[in-house]
């Protein structure tokens, strides 16, 4: 099978179909990006909160979040600026597990996830559940760097990286869509790479 799929994608002119439009392979770089300045969060001070429209609001400290289920995603990440990455591991705990213990109430039907430097990006409450959405701490096996969000960062892999918050510090559940730091500077409120939903309008 490895050799009929080699064989398929190295014929000339054929394109990965793991390659959303207008997006290439960024291979083994790891490109860093984000608006704020690299914080420098320390284990023992960080905490991650569920809020909102919940039945119960809950808050874990390192020890706690990293003592629930694991959860892995395994697969491809894609950034609006047009690299994708293949076959990424990222370890962590699925946003499910997180809004099992805070139950959200019926009318919760979107989400702003908010970071502790103050970024902010919205979701519909859909696009993190049911395991499309992780807390996550290591990636391919090692701890995230603070480049790239650690302590913890969202995943939302399924979606363009920016609804991925960095150094992510909660989720705050809501009835009604509220646009995030790049959804108000012009970004698409949604951001399906498939659709090519880069910016507004779009
Ligand atoms: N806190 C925070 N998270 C953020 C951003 C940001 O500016 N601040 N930028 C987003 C964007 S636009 C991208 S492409 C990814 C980049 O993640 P990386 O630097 O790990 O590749 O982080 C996302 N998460
Ligand atoms: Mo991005």
């Amino acid at each position: 099978m490895a050799g009929i799929t080699r064989g398929f994608l190295g014929r000339r002119g054929d394109r990965d179909p793991r390659l959303p439009p207008g997006q290439y392979d960024a291979r083994d770089q790891w490109p860093v990006l984000h608006a704020e300045a690299t914080p420098r969060i320390r284990t023992e001070t960080w905490t991650f909160t569920v809020e909102g429209l919940v039945e119960q609001e809950v808050s874990w400290t390192w020890d706690e979040i990293r003592a629930l289920p694991r959860a892995r995603y395994e697969g491809d990440i894609h950034c609006v600026t047009t690299w994708s990455k293949f076959g990424m591991t990222f370890d962590g705990v699925s946003v499910d597990t997180l809004l099992a213990a805070a139950r959200p109430l019926p009318s919760a039907s979107y989400v702003v996830a908010f970071s502790h430097t103050g970024y902010t990006t919205n979701l519909p409450l859909a696009d993190v559940t049911d395991g499309k959405a992780w807390v996550v701490w290591d990636a391919d096996g090692h701890p995230l760097t603070a480049e790239h969000g650690g302590p913890a960062r969202l995943l939302v892999p399924h979606l363009y990286f920016w609804k991925s918050a960095k150094w992510v510090s909660g989720l705050r559940l809501l009835d009604h869509d509220e646009p995030g730091f790049w959804e108000r500077n012009g970004y698409h409120d949604r951001g399906d790479p498939w659709l090519e939903q880069r910016y507004q309008g779009d």
